[in-house]
């Protein structure tokens, strides 16, 4: 064979098409010692400008939010995939949902802390712990996904808890619930030794906390300096949701340091002066440990207080008297002074908000409030509360239908009410956490119809408390109605918030325009509790048993201690 080329042009002069390269590149050497100054400069500027316009191409596709993707379908039937009842099937898909999302984030973005799951990127926003696999341990575990359980602890145990990202300080709170709460579940699932001592090495890390005046702890911790970060005050959930796990731990290891630590908090607020009987003001002034100002809430920086109290009774064998006492204290105020219904749909029930006197009452029911249903159902099966179980019922009808009246059928963050006088929040602080009281405009024919309005923010998250609720009000009634809600809830996830990566927080849920409303976001609850509460809500009530188990608030459960504290 010749090196001849075989390939020839057929419109040039009679040269080659395919050169060798020495001949191509003597031949532009030529021409260029030929050419004239001008024309150099010229060659080179056209040059630059194709190297500059392939550099913006590239930069736009690597930037590009849908990574090509156009979205969703919004014309196939809807729901067509609701038709599917057997318990087993549903469980299946919602296995396959958390593989779906755990091989996305194992691709993209293994060991971060979440996956962004349209441009499938990552991000270190919680320090760099790899908070979505902490998360998601027990959730891999329960479902049976064992070799990416396994491949999850492997990563686990080699991350150094004592650090986090340069100039990076720690929300406690939020790794307490989350990488505590994971670990340690986790633990008690596998009984790997390894798994204990990460948690010990979490709760250490996190425990400077505390070292305040009063042990009220301050909210962030820089944990390379093993220092908190001083703060004048912390909200009610970030002090009052970190004793269940602590608790745990002390269980788990036998140093009680760490339950006398946390449940000092509980002590300190129990005795403070509050302006209705078991309703706090979320905010508490870290010198004095007093409730200093804030709404009276069940949402937001409200919430996980008072299911902490339940919780700590439940798991403390029902022996420690302090926790059921205060607890049923919070409800009796909340019944009292919380709870109305539209006066649209006078089966709608919602608990609203307060102003910090409790004589101000906000119309706006939050997403995050959805747990409370659940907690009351516990509540009034291990307490003999039946008022509780009607309201817990009530509740959960309001909540699937802030699912249900929507265009996508997800929830948005809240919804909005109005008194029989046409009096709601201003529309300028629909958002905030102020509110004032004033008249509104009429109603129109789509808030009669549905109950409720929404305010500006429509974005559903991916969050849990809905379907959380449906599990315990299914375990607790038998009644299946449950179980459809939760899997027409399911249903909407999968058609709005699927990516080809995994799954992703949704702008509007009034808008079925698709891909362009995703928002590029996973929080790691997603896996943690949304899939782990669905997938139990179509298991066997005895699996993972409401009577073995008490679940943290995010959603990892824990054993109930074997004996009662002495
Ligand atoms: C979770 O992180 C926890 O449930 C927390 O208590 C509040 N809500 C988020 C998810 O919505």
């Amino acid at each position: 064979m010749s090196g001849k080329p075989i390939v020839r042009s057929v419109h040039s002069d009679d040269e080659p098409l395919l050169e060798s390269p020495a001949t191509f590149r003597g031949r532009l050497r030529a021409r260029w010692h030929r050419a004239d100054r001008t024309a150099r400069v010229v060659s080179v500027l056209f040059a630059l400008m194709m190297c500059a316009v392939v550099v913006v191409r590239v930069a736009m596709e690597a930037m590009s939010p849908r990574d090509g993707w156009p979205g969703p379908p919004t014309t196939i039937p809807p729901d067509a995939e609701e038709g599917v009842k057997d318990d087993s099937a549903r469980r299946d898909a919602v296995r396959d949902a958390m593989r779906h999302a755990w091989s996305g984030y194992r691709q993209h973005a293994f060991g971060k802390d979440e996956l962004l799951p349209v441009s499938n990127s990552s991000n270190t926003k919680w320090g760099g712990w790899g908070v979505t696999l902490i998360d998601s341990l027990d959730t891999l575990h329960i479902m049976g996904l064992n070799e990416e359980f396994r491949e999850a602890v492997t990563h686990v145990v080699g991350v150094d808890f004592k650090k986090a990202k340069a100039g990076y300080t720690t929300p406690f709170f939020e790794m307490i619930i989350r990488s505590l709460g994971g670990l340690l579940s986790a633990y008690e699932m596998s009984l790997d030794r390894r798994l204990l001592d990460k948690a010990r090495e979490v709760g250490d890390a996190l425990l400077p906390a505390f070292k305040t005046e009063t042990g009220i702890p301050y909210p962030r911790v820089d944990v390379n300096t093993g220092k908190a970060v001083p703060a004048d005050r912390v909200c009610i959930a970030e002090a009052g949701t970190v004793q269940l796990e602590y608790w745990k731990l002390s269980e788990l290891t036998g140093n009680p340091v760490y339950h006398n630590t946390a449940q000092r908090v509980v002590d300190i607020l129990d005795t403070a002066s509050k302006p209705y009987k078991g309703l706090y003001p979320i905010w508490i002034d870290i010198r004095s440990g007093k409730l200093v100002s804030g709404q009276i809430t069940f949402g937001g920086m409200g919430d996980s207080w008072y299911e902490y109290m339940l919780k700590q009774y439940i798991y403390s064998r029902r022996s420690e008297d302090q926790y059921r006492r205060m607890y049923e204290e919070s409800i009796d105020g909340m019944r009292d002074k919380m709870v109305r219904h539209s006066v649209y749909d006078t089966g709608m029930y919602y608990v609203g908000d307060l102003d910090s006197t409790a004589t101000k009452f906000s119309p706006r029911f939050q997403h995050l409030t959805c747990f409370v249903p659940g907690m009351l159902a516990l509540g009034s099966r291990v307490l003999d509360r039946p008022d509780d179980l009607e309201l817990a019922k009530q509740l959960t009808y309001t909540c699937f239908q802030m699912y249900n009246r929507t265009s996508t059928r997800l929830s948005p963050e809240y919804v909005q009410f109005r008194d029989a006088s046409d009096k709601g929040i201003a529309p300028s602080q629909e958002n905030t956490t102020d509110f004032e009281i004033v008249s509104l405009a009429a109603a129109k024919s789509k808030e009669r119809e549905d109950g409720f309005y929404l305010g500006p923010n429509r974005s559903y998250i991916l969050r849990p408390e809905t379907v959380e609720s449906l599990m315990i009000l299914y375990r607790i009634t038998g009644d299946a109605t449950y179980k459809d809600w939760g899997w027409q809830i399911f249903c909407a996830i999968e058609r709005w918030t699927k990516t080809p990566a995994a799954y992703s927080a949704y702008g509007d849920v009034m808008s079925t325009d698709g891909g362009s409303q995703l928002t590029d976001s996973m929080e790691s609850f997603f896996l943690a509790e949304t899939l782990k509460y669905l997938y139990l809500l179509f298991s066997p009530a005895d699996y993972y048993s409401l009577d073995e188990y008490v679940f943290n608030t995010e959603a990892h459960p824990f054993k109930i201690m074997r004996t009662p504290p002495p």
